[in-house]
This record gives C-alpha cells, structure tokens and sequence, in this order.
C-alpha cells in the first residue's frame, strides 16, 4: 500500500469523523481497536494452533506403525524412533493366503535354473530346498567355530561389544556379543558343555531403506576384511542372479545339537536363502495366524551342503539342531 494512500485515507476518516461530530481521541479509539484480535479471532487462532498439534500425533503412531523414524542422523545408522522387536509380529501386513495353500511341504529340488526359480519360486515365498546347491564352495571344507575364531582374532578392533548388540542373537546362551562367542572355554566351544545357540550378521550395510535401517537396528560394525574373507568362501547361490542377490548383509547361525532360533517371524522386507554348511538343521514353518484354516504347519529339513529358501516375513519360523556336528549356516536375502 502506498503511503500516499494510507495517509489520504485517514485524513477522509478523521474529516468524516469531524463532519460527524466525533472527537478525534475517539476515532483513533476506535482505529486502535481495530488492530486488536477479537475474542473470535483468538480462539479461531487457538483452534488452528490446537488441530496442527494435534496432527503430530497421528504422524508420530503412524511413523512408529511404518517403522519410519521420527529423526534419521544422516548416514542412516541411528533411528531415533526403533520398532520395539516385540511388535514386530502385531504389524505385519494381512497375508495372501496364496504363499501356502496346499502347501505340505518343501520341495527339494535339485540342478534348478536360474530362469526357473526366478519365475516359479523366487517372489512365490513358497519354501524350497535346493540340494546340494553349496556344495562345491571352500566353506564347506573351511568354516568352523575356530576358523572364525581365528579370524576375528586376527582383526580384533572389529569386534565391538558395545556395537555388536544391535545384530547379535542369544537366543536362550548367555553368550552376549562376539567378543564372548570366541571367548568360550574348548569344552563348550567343542559343545561338550553348556549348548549354545547364537546368530549374528556378518557385516551390515545400511541399504538406505528407512524400512530395514528401523527393523535391523544396522550399524557398520563388522570390519570389511572380514566380510570379505567370508565371501571369499561362499558365492552367490547358482540359482539367485547376482543382479537379485543381496548378500552385502550375510547371516550367520551357529550352535550345537538342540533348539536354535525360537518361533519368530521377521520383517527384514526381503525373503532369504540360508546355505547349511555343516550340521542338519530342521525348520518348523507356520503359516501366518489369518491363513489358519487353508494352510498347514510343516517341517523342512536342510543338510549339509543344502540352500533353503523360504520368506521370513511371511513364515513364522523355528529351528531345532540334529544331534551330531555343530551347525553352521551362511545366509543372505534376495530381490
Ligand atoms: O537358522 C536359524 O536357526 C534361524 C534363522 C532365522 O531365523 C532366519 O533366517 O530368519
Ligand atoms: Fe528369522
């Protein structure tokens, strides 16, 4: 507004005014009252104020639902709203009883073709064995509780106890971080006492999906030689396109004859594969609780040498340890 304006529009007001026989100490009352919010005014500005507020906290329960941090530090590998573990099972997304309908089992297939398991099995989370799938890799002949012993030795800044906690499973041992793991005494290490039963990823990159980076709890703590020297002993299953691997996160099991992992389901967003390297390990697959009444439990085996492929976010899952050999298994997800 120019001021040329505003000043020929109060002298019109106070001459108006005059003409009217109002006292100029009243009209300039009155110009004061006008810059004055009223009552309606105030509350309707409370009223905005209140309902954006109040809009946070739907965001905020929506965003813990998504798993979608409320604060993300930049390189993704600190969520500063974590999706407690336990609600993992509360929100998981209504299945499509199509996974396991007339599922009874998982079939062990053998020379299967990367054409073949890309169209028939790899996005049906319908659970398959491949035999002998990792048999000609050096793991075989190499991994053992001493191999990584001695490897994790050989870099000892890589094993953090503190870092470590966020991808280090127990289960029921006491066995708390890497650094106890390759502390055990040759008794238990040789499972001639105390079992025990531990899982831990091998090496975490965050995948900058807020989705897993929330779930995982990742942080790059194992060191990169390490990771290497793993992968240098396994390869990408034969059947998986390495376009479609993603085994820059690998998971490793490993424990004595007895239960291994208790019922869970996960939601690492992808489905895996798991390579049994040495030891026979039987998993107990659950349909999702809503397929109840068209799908059936089932028990798949996996031997030495065996890959099974199954969608961890879809099966509840438990593993039990054959009596004999420790189990030692290399896994990893796939697109
Ligand atoms: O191998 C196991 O004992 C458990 C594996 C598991 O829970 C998984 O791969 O999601
Ligand atoms: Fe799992």
């Amino acid at each position: 507004m120019e001021e040329s304006f505003v000043l020929s529009s109060l002298r019109n007001i106070v001459s108006d005014g005059d003409n009217a026989g109002i006292p100029l100490h009243e009209i300039l009352a009155t110009l004061d009252e006008e810059r004055k919010p009223t009552k309606a005014t105030s509350i309707t500005r409370l009223r905005n104020y209140m309902s954006c507020s109040l809009a946070i906290i739907p965001c905020l329960i929506f965003g813990l639902l998504l798993h979608v941090p409320v604060l993300q530090i930049w390189n993704g590998s600190f969520c500063a709203l974590p999706t407690p573990a336990m609600m993992f099972g509360m929100i998981q997304p209504i299945a499509d009883c199509n996974i396991c309908e007339g599922v009874a089992e998982a079939p062990r297939l053998v020379n299967l073709s990367r054409k073949d398991f890309a169209l028939q099995h790899a996005h049906s989370s319908k659970p398959i064995v491949v035999v002998g799938a990792a048999m000609n890799w050096s793991a075989m002949d190499v991994l053992s509780y001493e191999y990584f012993q001695s490897l994790y030795q050989r870099y000892p800044d890589a094993v953090d106890g503190d870092m470590s906690k966020g991808q280090f499973f127990s289960y029921s041992s006491n066995i708390r971080h890497l650094e106890d793991l390759f502390e055990l005494s040759s008794e238990r290490a040789a499972m001639i006492s105390e079992r025990w039963y531990i899982g831990w990823y091998e090496h975490c990159l965050v995948r900058g999906n807020l989705y897993n980076v929330c779930l995982s709890q990742c942080r790059s703590t194992s060191d990169p030689r390490i990771a290497k020297d793993i992968k240098s002993l396994t390869s990408i299953p034969y059947f998986i396109s390495p376009m479609n691997s993603e085994n820059d996160l690998t998971w490793i099991f490993m424990g004595a004859p007895g239960p291994g992992a208790s019922m869970h389901i996960d939601s690492v967003g992808e489905p895996s594969w798991q390579a049994q390297i040495s030891g026979t390990k039987t998993w107990t697959l659950v349909p999702p609780t809503e397929c109840e009444s068209v799908c059936a439990s089932f028990n798949v085996t996996v031997n030495r040498g065996d890959i099974i492929v199954v969608d961890t976010n879809q099966w509840y899952h438990q593993t039990y340890i054959h009596p004999g050999n420790i189990s030692i298994t290399i896994g990893a997800e796939f697109r």
